[in-house]
């Protein structure tokens, strides 16, 4: 329903995403995709090339006066840095040698853990910097603006999407610690943590800083929490619209991310099912907790998500990073055109990437739920999305409104 293909490389001129299926009349300017461009850009252990970016994206397609127009949404955002590689990253067999930057050798020494030896071997390029520079995590910064679309369109439909981090290296939430929905968006844009206790991100700060002073990286993980989202999303009936494994696809997609988990994620595997399922109470004259209505569901260890359907409960993703495989301490490795034992090569990077790659993972998610949403209320106008969601949200509470009321 809605797809999306990015293109450009991390020190080519330009990052570009190409958004396919965004229904007519949604209002749209650049300045909706520029605050999450700019929480993508922070986070404590940064290097230094994000104080040469300032990624805004520029609308060349998709948009006219204000609204979409249902046709393919193309964003372009620029890298400031290719100033500083249009010698290296030429297009030209032969670069001109006027060109500016540096004159670079050819990447030789693939680090353990990133792209650079698989998939150099099989493109069979033999400079790694033909695979790096798109195995590059600046990538990103296209996935996050055609997010920003998507959490658009998900507004419309009263679905926010948030995330905090949760551990980066040793410093941990404890796990049972539950985050509201409320208390991860209130953490404020310019947060270069993300995490919702003091304590914890006081300790987090000392494990980048330890990795940084030892030439090393830290991994962590961070969740996504999307609330408002209405049940009955992906479908339990085929093993490729479950949403739960859509979700998982999506977040696993994102670079470094080695795990996932909805909910209660992992800790199901050690857990009774009376400490694990969620428990389905009637609302009776009160509040429901989700958005099903009449129902209340006390926990949602499920994270919102039961047969691959979304029962109306916020949805919970929790992603787990491994720490960047550029280390200014290098790995053993080899050097490939002699064969011979080699330091891996060292890469400008980060020491800890955990608090963007949040903010990374709020845009996949919006990006899966408003695929979603659009499956199951179509519509080539947001008028007619709107409609149809309407008139789903109003068959639900006649069935579910009890029986002496209804008379
Ligand atoms: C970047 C993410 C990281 C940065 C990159 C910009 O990418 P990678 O996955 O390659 O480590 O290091 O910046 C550079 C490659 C650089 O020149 O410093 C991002 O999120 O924009």
């Amino acid at each position: 329903m809605l797809r999306f293909l990015t293109a450009g490389e991390s020190h080519g001129p330009a990052l570009t995403v190409v958004i396919d299926g965004v229904p007519a009349g949604l209002p749209l300017a650049a300045d909706d995709l520029a605050p999450d461009l700019a929480r993508r850009q922070l986070g404590y252990g940064r290097g230094r090339r994000m104080a040469i970016e300032k990624d805004r994206a520029e609308i060349l397609s998709g948009v006219r006066r204000g609204q979409t127009l249902g046709s393919p949404i193309t964003l372009q955002i620029r890298n400031r840095d290719w100033t500083n590689w249009q010698h290296t990253m030429s297009v030209e067999a032969e670069p001109d040698d006027s060109l500016p930057g540096a004159r670079r050798a050819p990447v030789t020494r693939p680090r353990p853990g990133h792209a650079d030896l698989s998939a150099g071997l099989k493109y069979d390029r033999h400079d790694l910097r033909d695979i790096l520079e798109r195995a590059s995590a600046r990538e990103t910064a296209a996935r996050v603006a055609a997010g920003a679309v998507a959490r658009r369109l998900l507004r419309e439909l009263g679905i926010e999407v948030t995330s905090h981090v949760t551990s980066i290296g040793p410093a941990a939430l404890p796990p049972d610690r539950v985050v509201s929905f409320a208390e991860a968006s209130a953490i404020p844009a310019d947060d270069d943590l993300r995490c919702v206790d003091a304590e914890v991100g006081k300790a987090m700060r000392a494990a980048i800083d330890d990795a940084k002073a030892q030439g090393d990286t830290v991994g962590g993980s961070f969740e996504v929490i999307a609330t408002g989202v209405p049940p009955g999303l992906g479908s339990h009936v085929q093993w490729d619209r479950k949403l739960d494994g859509r979700l998982a696809q999506a977040m696993m997609s994102i670079q470094a991310i080695k795990a996932v988990g909805i909910g209660a994620g992992p800790l199901v595997g050690s857990l009774p099912g009376s400490a694990v399922h969620d428990e389905i109470l009637p609302a009776g004259g009160g509040a429901p907790t989700g958005t099903t209505p009449g129902v209340i569901r006390p926990t949602n260890r499920a994270g919102g998500l039961e047969g691959g359907v979304t029962n109306g409960e916020d949805v919970r993703v929790t992603a787990w990073m491994k720490p960047i495989s550029t280390l200014m301490k290098p790995l053993r490795s080899i050097d490939l055109p002699t064969m011979a034992e080699s330091p891996a090569a060292i890469e400008r990077s980060d020491t800890c990437a955990v608090p963007a790659a949040s903010v990374v993972g709020e845009a996949m998610v919006c990006l899966i739920l408003a695929d979603a949403v659009l499956e199951k209320f179509g519509g080539d106008t947001m008028a007619d999305l709107d409609a149809a969601a309407r008139q789903y949200i109003a068959r639900l509470q006649r069935r579910l409104t009890p029986a002496p009321s209804r008379a």
